[in-house]
């Protein structure tokens, strides 16, 4: 399918590259770190290669989340984002951007997004899980009552708000033990992800603000496939399980407030399970370069066993809606 639209795609700058490292096996960091470090010349021949006619671009993780000191976050994310624009200048018929921002500080992260949007003209915000706020270890979610201001600017502008996966830190990661292989993409990104949308959720955040949308990659990191039980067990008591504060189930948020991304799970059992129980209009195309191959995701998506209709709008037409890219 020409014309696809690719939301989960990443770029780092000099300063935050590092973050990407622990990720690459000794051997391949070289082709990861000139991959991301890359924007207008390799990835664009992937795109031109695959059928892409645009990528949503966004810094790498975490970042902006994993810098234990709020003035500095602020000060980072800014510089990333003003990188970023120039970068699109260059090719603005390829690329848009995502906000980085520093949740440490929410009504920085509200400023500093109304200026991506309006001044950068950036599409929404992308951020990499909770934020560190210290060197001890104590971070922020975004669930509390101090990040409501925040999320009302987010409903104001309109703007989808893609929640991207980072790891726990390592003394909130005792669960996996000396199994340093579930770390990272394997299950804990998903896992973690996973968590602070249900707790988004669980704080009643869309019954104060049902403008806002979150974005979630990786086919919805497991979610869709857990509605059903979730729901379920929170009826036994009521709709109000224990610290359960949003009105309706949970299936109902993931309905109106969550679109998902195909990014980095390019299997069609889960996308036609993903389908039947969010339907194609929440669905929508993305590789999740530079750690996956565009051509992976293509060849796949291209060829997976879906109606054209549902491939048009995964592919590309929910993202013009959902990001007002009609121009
Ligand atoms: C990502 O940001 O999507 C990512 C990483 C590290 C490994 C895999 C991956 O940051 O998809
Ligand atoms: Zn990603």
């Amino acid at each position: 399918m020409l014309g696809k639209i690719a939301l989960e795609e990443h770029f780092a700058t000099e300063e935050t590259i590092g973050d990407s490292q622990p990720y690459a096996p000794a051997a391949s960091w070289p082709e990861l770190r000139s991959r991301l470090l890359d924007i207008v010349d390799r990835r664009v021949r992937e795109m031109d290669a695959n059928g892409v006619e645009l990528m949503l671009l966004s810094l790498n993780s975490p970042a902006v989340q994993a810098i234990p000191h709020a003035a500095k976050a602020v000060d980072l994310a800014r510089r990333a984002n003003d990188f970023l624009a120039e970068e699109i200048a260059k090719r603005p018929d390829r690329f848009r951007g995502f906000a980085a921002l520093p949740m440490q500080h929410p009504e920085a992260a509200a400023e500093e997004l109304r200026r991506a949007v309006v001044e950068l003209g950036f599409v929404g915000a992308l951020v990499n899980g909770f934020s560190e706020l210290d060197e001890n270890g104590t971070t922020s979610h975004y669930d509390t009552e101090d990040h409501r201001p925040f999320w009302a600017e987010v409903e104001r502008l309109e703007v989808p708000f893609y929640l991207h996966p980072r790891n726990p830190l390592r003394q909130d990661a005792r669960v996996y033990g000396d199994h340093d292989w579930l770390l990272g993409p394997a299950w804990a990104f998903g896992h973690e992800t996973a968590v602070h949308a249900l707790r988004l959720i669980g704080s009643g955040l869309f019954d104060a603000h049902p403008g806002v949308r979150i974005v979630l990659g990786h086919l919805g990191e497991n979610l869709p496939y857990g509605l059903w039980r979730l729901d379920n067990h929170n009826a036994w008591h009521g709709q109000r399980a224990s610290g359960y504060r949003a009105r309706r189930p949970v299936a109902d948020y993931i309905l109106r407030n969550f679109l998902i991304t195909t990014s980095g799970n390019f299997t069609t059992q889960a996308l036609l399970s993903a389908i039947m129980s969010l339907g194609s209009d929440r669905i929508l195309f993305s590789t999740d370069w530079p750690f996956e191959n565009v051509d992976h995701a293509a060849h796949w998506f291209d060829a997976a066993s879906i109606s054209e209709t549902d491939r048009l709008k995964i592919g590309r037409t929910n993202a013009l809606r959902e990001f007002r890219l009609g121009g």
